[in-house]
C-alpha cells in the first residue's frame, strides 16, 4: 500500500503546459500531476504553508489544465442540455452551473462547471477526461448545429478568505456582488478575461479565465504584485482542503462505474427535467430503485498524518467482506482528526454500522458521516 510518493515525469510536446508554466516554475514548483494531458501544479515544496495560506490568506493556483469545451453555434443550447443530466432552462447568460455529464448508462463522465455566455455560446470547464472528443462526437451524430473546439482559455484561481479583497482592488467593488458561478468579461491591463467567482475550495474566491495564451506571466504577476499585501502566495488545489469540504474528484472518488447519486451529485441531478440528455432513462431508474452505493465521509481511528493523495482506492470493510471503497484519507488539521472520502453500500450507510478501511499505516476501524466535514 502506498500514498503517492512525487517523483520526475518526462515531459514531452505530448504534454501541454499551461500559459502559466513559466510563473510557476520562477515561483518554485516541485510537484505536479498530470490532468487533461497537461501538467497540473500540485505544490511548491511546502504543504502546510500551502494549506494555511488556504485557508488564513489567499493563494494563487495554475488550473489551467481545467480545460474548456466550447459549443458555439444556433444550437448550443440544446446541445449543452443534451450533454448535462441537469435541467438548463432556467440557466440565464452570465451564469454557471455545476453539471454532471453522463454517458447512456447514467455514469459520470464529467462534472464540469457550464458557463453560459451568450445564448448561442457556452463553456464546459472541465475535471479530467477527454470531453472534447465525447461532444463532438455526440453533436456531429445529433447533427446539432455548433461548432466543438478547445478555445485559448486557462484558468487561474485566486483562492482564500482574502481572495475576495483582492479581486475587489483589481477589478472593482461591483465584484463583491458577483454570485457563486457568475461571471463577468472584463479585462486587466489589457489582458482578456473572464472573471467568475468559482474554484475548488470552500474558502471563496475567483477564477481569473485567461483568453490569450501569450499572456500568463503578465496575469500572474499582476495578480501576486497586487495580493502581497494580502499575504498571496503559490498553491494548488489542495488536497486536504477538499477533503474537509467533501469535493468531489472526478476519477479519483468516482470510477466508470460511478452515476451521479453515487457521487453526492444527486441534488443537481434532474431526471424530471423537460428536455432530453443522455443518461436520463437509466438515471430515472437509479431514482426509482435507490443508488446502490453512497459517497460519503469517514472518521478513522488513527492519527496517521497524510497530505499527498492515496495512490490506488483502497477496500472499505465489515466483517471481512468489502462493503466500499475508500479514495481519500487526510489528516484535516483544523477537525484535529484523520479523514477519508468513500463510496460504501447504500445499506451499510443506513445501518450506521463501523467499517474497516485500510490505508498505508494499516487497518483501522471507521465512521461512516455525511459530508462535507467542514
Ligand atoms: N473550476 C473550473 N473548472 C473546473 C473546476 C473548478 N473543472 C474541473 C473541476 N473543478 C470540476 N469539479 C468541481 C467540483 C466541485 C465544485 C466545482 C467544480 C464545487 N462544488 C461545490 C460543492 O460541491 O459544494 C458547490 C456546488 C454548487 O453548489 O453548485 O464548487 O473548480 N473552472
Amino acid at each position: 500500500m502506498v500514498v503517492s510518493t512525487p517523483t520526475h515525469v518526462t515531459l514531452s510536446p505530448r504534454i501541454r503546459t499551461s500559459p502559466f508554466y513559466e510563473a510557476t516554475i520562477a515561483a518554485g514548483l516541485t510537484d505536479y500531476t498530470i490532468y487533461n494531458k497537461m501538467v497540473m501544479p500540485t505544490s511548491y515544496g511546502d504543504l502546510e504553508a500551502e494549506y494555511q495560506r488556504l485557508i488564513e490568506a489567499v493563494a494563487i493556483w495554475d488550473v489551467g489544465a481545467e480545460r474548456q469545451v466550447e459549443i458555439d453555434g444556433p444550437d448550443a443550447g440544446v446541445c449543452a442540455q443534451y450533454l448535462s443530466a441537469r435541467d438548463l432552462s432556467k440557466m440565464v447568460v452570465g451564469q454557471g452551473k455545476y453539471v454532471a455529464m453522463c454517458d447512456h448508462e447514467g455514469r459520470i463522465l464529467n462534472d464540469p462547471v457550464l458557463m453560459k455566455l451568450s445564448e448561442n455560446r457556452y463553456w464546459f470547464s472541465l475535471a479530467d477526461h477527454d470531453m472534447l472528443l465525447w461532444c463532438k462526437a455526440v453533436a456531429a451524430e445529433k447533427g446539432f448545429d455548433v461548432r466543438v473546439h478547445e478555445p485559448d482559455v486557462s484558468p487561474l484561481a485566486v483562492q482564500g478568505p482574502r481572495a475576495e479583497d483582492l479581486i475587489a482592488e483589481l477589478f472593482g467593488e461591483h465584484i463583491r456582488k458577483l454570485k457563486y458561478f457568475w461571471f463577468t468579461e472584463t479585462e486587466l491591463d489589457g489582458i482578456p478575461l473572464v472573471l467568475c467567482r468559482s474554484g475548488w475550495s470552500k474558502q471563496g474566491g475567483f477564477e481569473l479565465f485567461l483568453r490569450d495564451g501569450s499572456r500568463g506571466t503578465d496575469l500572474w504577476n499582476t495578480v501576486v504584485a497586487a495580493g502581497e499585501k494580502y499575504g498571496i502566495g503559490p498553491g494548488a488545489p489542495n488536497h486536504r482542503e477538499r477533503v474537509e469540504s467533501g469535493l468531489l474528484s472526478w476519477g479519483g472518488d468516482t470510477t466508470y462505474d460511478t452515476n451521479p447519486f453515487e457521487a453526492g451529485m444527486g441534488r443537481y441531478t434532474d431526471v424530471d427535467c423537460e428536455a432530453d440528455f443522455i443518461g436520463k432513462e437509466a438515471l430515472q431508474k437509479v431514482v426509482a430503485q435507490g443508488a446502490d452505493r453512497l459517497f460519503v465521509g469517514l472518521v478513522v481511528d488513527t492519527d496517521a498524518a497524510d497530505v499527498w493523495p492515496l495512490a490506488a482506492r483502497t477496500p472499505v470493510t465489515v466483517d471481512g467482506e468489502e462493503v466500499g471503497t475508500m479514495s481519500a484519507i487526510i489528516f484535516s488539521p483544523r477537525l484535529q482528526r484523520t479523514i477519508g472520502l468513500a463510496q460504501i453500500k447504500r445499506e451499510v450507510v443506513e445501518s450506521g454500522t463501523a467499517v474497516v478501511v485500510e490505508s498505508p499505516h494499516g487497518h483501522s476501524s471507521a465512521t461512516i458521516t455525511e459530508l462535507p466535514f467542514l
